[in-house]
């Protein structure tokens, strides 16, 4: 008997005493022997949610019996064939592709752009959260680069006045990287030794999110904006990186629109699908609100000095009196507005590792820019797609135009 085999028949074993995986066993019978498969089923396993509820002892309700050294073997199994089959295993996941054709494969009901999917898995592996870590998480294309600076600049404003702030010489990205690609693209073990808190950012949904994150007490600060500005800047932002248009007229951009907007009705899109993103974050931030902070682009756009205050209590970095009086709220607002940013000389001319400019993260910077790409009956379908994801969460959004 081969290893594999002898694997999947302990596999099975333990499958046996827990009811929720049967139909993992179900799987397994089926497609037992391939290495790739045995991996996708493995993988799939370790990441379900029934699986984290089963080896989660506070869990409620009560999780299903499954032993210590059950665990354990799995882990370790996970850890040997994990780098030898990966590429393997990618393979066998389900694709479509990205507005601008590149693929997109789903993994854990997640479209992740194939290029930085190794970031993603390793990621969600590797990392180990600290109590002090601050984590923006965000769709894509939702205000990330905002959240960014606001946040930075928050807790870094014993250190620096606005006036000598390191966002004046860097971009908010360079200062708050991206644990997927930033990170963990480059390295399974990337340099990870920031001075305190270390603020970090994601776009992977919550429900993916390593364990350590849920685990320990480090704030999660989740920032949403309304899912046709989103579709329409993702478009924007994922075109311009073949075309190198700068702002594509409406009129050009529409027709290139329809391409992929079908895939969007779909869920498929970049850390989409948008509704699972968001959906997983609401219900964190409603059952858990000392840990997860849910923020809206259009809140912010409508009342940001609220929203900065909101955020500094929430991270533990309230505002003094004394503060307030003075004006620093409204030096952050100004020091991170989208004026400010998109006009110094780092942000207009400078360009990421990835060899992505920095411009590309400033656009416009508005509320309601859909109306200039989508057609009313367009915008009309996926609205109501997206109010019927969300029905009942009461998670609701603005969309003026
Ligand atoms: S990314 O790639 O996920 O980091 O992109 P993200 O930053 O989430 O979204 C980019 C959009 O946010 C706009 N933007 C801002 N709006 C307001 N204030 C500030 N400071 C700001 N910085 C970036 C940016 O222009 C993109 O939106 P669109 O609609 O495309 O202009």
């Amino acid at each position: 008997m081969n290893a594999w085999r002898a694997f999947l028949l302990m596999l099975e074993k333990i499958i046996n005493h827990v009811n929720v995986f049967s139909y993992i066993k179900m799987v397994i019978d089926t497609i037992l022997p391939t290495q790739a498969s045995a991996c996708r089923v493995y993988y799939n396993l370790l990441c379900s949610e029934s699986f984290r509820r089963a080896i989660d002892p506070s869990s409620s309700p009560p999780a299903p019996f499954l032993t210590v050294s059950h665990t354990i073997t799995i882990i370790i199994f996970m850890e040997t064939v994990k780098e030898d089959n990966l590429q393997e295993f990618l393979l066998t996941l389900p694709s479509e592709k990205n507005w601008d054709g590149t693929p997109l494969l789903l993994f854990n009901e997640t479209w992740y752009p194939a290029n930085s999917i190794r970031g993603a898995v390793s990621f969600q592996q590797n990392f180990r959260a600290q109590d002090s870590d601050i984590i923006l998480a965000s769709m894509p294309k939702s205000g990330t680069t905002w959240l960014k600076a606001l946040t930075f600049s928050v807790v870094s404003r014993d250190r620096y006045s606005p006036k000598e702030s390191p966002l004046i010489t860097a971009p908010p990205h360079e200062l708050v990287p991206f644990l997927e690609v930033d990170l963990y693209l480059k390295s399974q073990n990337p340099d990870l030794d920031f001075p305190p808190p270390r603020i970090l950012s994601c776009h992977t949904h919550y429900t993916s999110l390593p364990q350590s994150i849920r685990d320990s007490n480090c704030k999660i600060v989740y920032v949403c904006r309304n899912p046709l500005d989103q579709a329409v800047s993702d478009f924007v932002f994922v075109r311009n990186r073949v075309s190198g248009i700068a702002n594509p007229s409406s009129s050009s951009s529409s027709s290139l629109i329809d391409e992929g907007f079908e895939n969007i009705c779909r869920g498929v899109q970049s850390y989409g699908p948008f509704w699972n993103n968001v959906l997983s974050y609401w219900k964190a931030s409603l059952e858990r609100p000392d840990k997860v902070l849910f923020l809206k682009y259009e809140d912010l756009k409508e009342d940001i000095i609220l929203n900065l205050k909101r955020l500094a209590e929430f991270l533990g970095f309230p505002f003094t009196e004394e503060e307030e009086k003075e004006g620093v709220i409204e030096e952050i607002s100004r020091l991170c507005s989208f004026d400010n940013l998109k006009d110094l000389e780092v942000n207009k001319n400078g360009v990421r590792p990835s060899g992505m400019r920095n411009s590309a993260f400033f656009r416009k910077g508005e509320t309601g820019d859909w109306g200039n790409h989508l057609s009313p009956s367009m915008a009309e379908r996926f609205w109501k797609i997206v109010e019927e994801k969300l029905d009942g969460s009461g998670l609701t959004f603005k969309i003026s135009q």
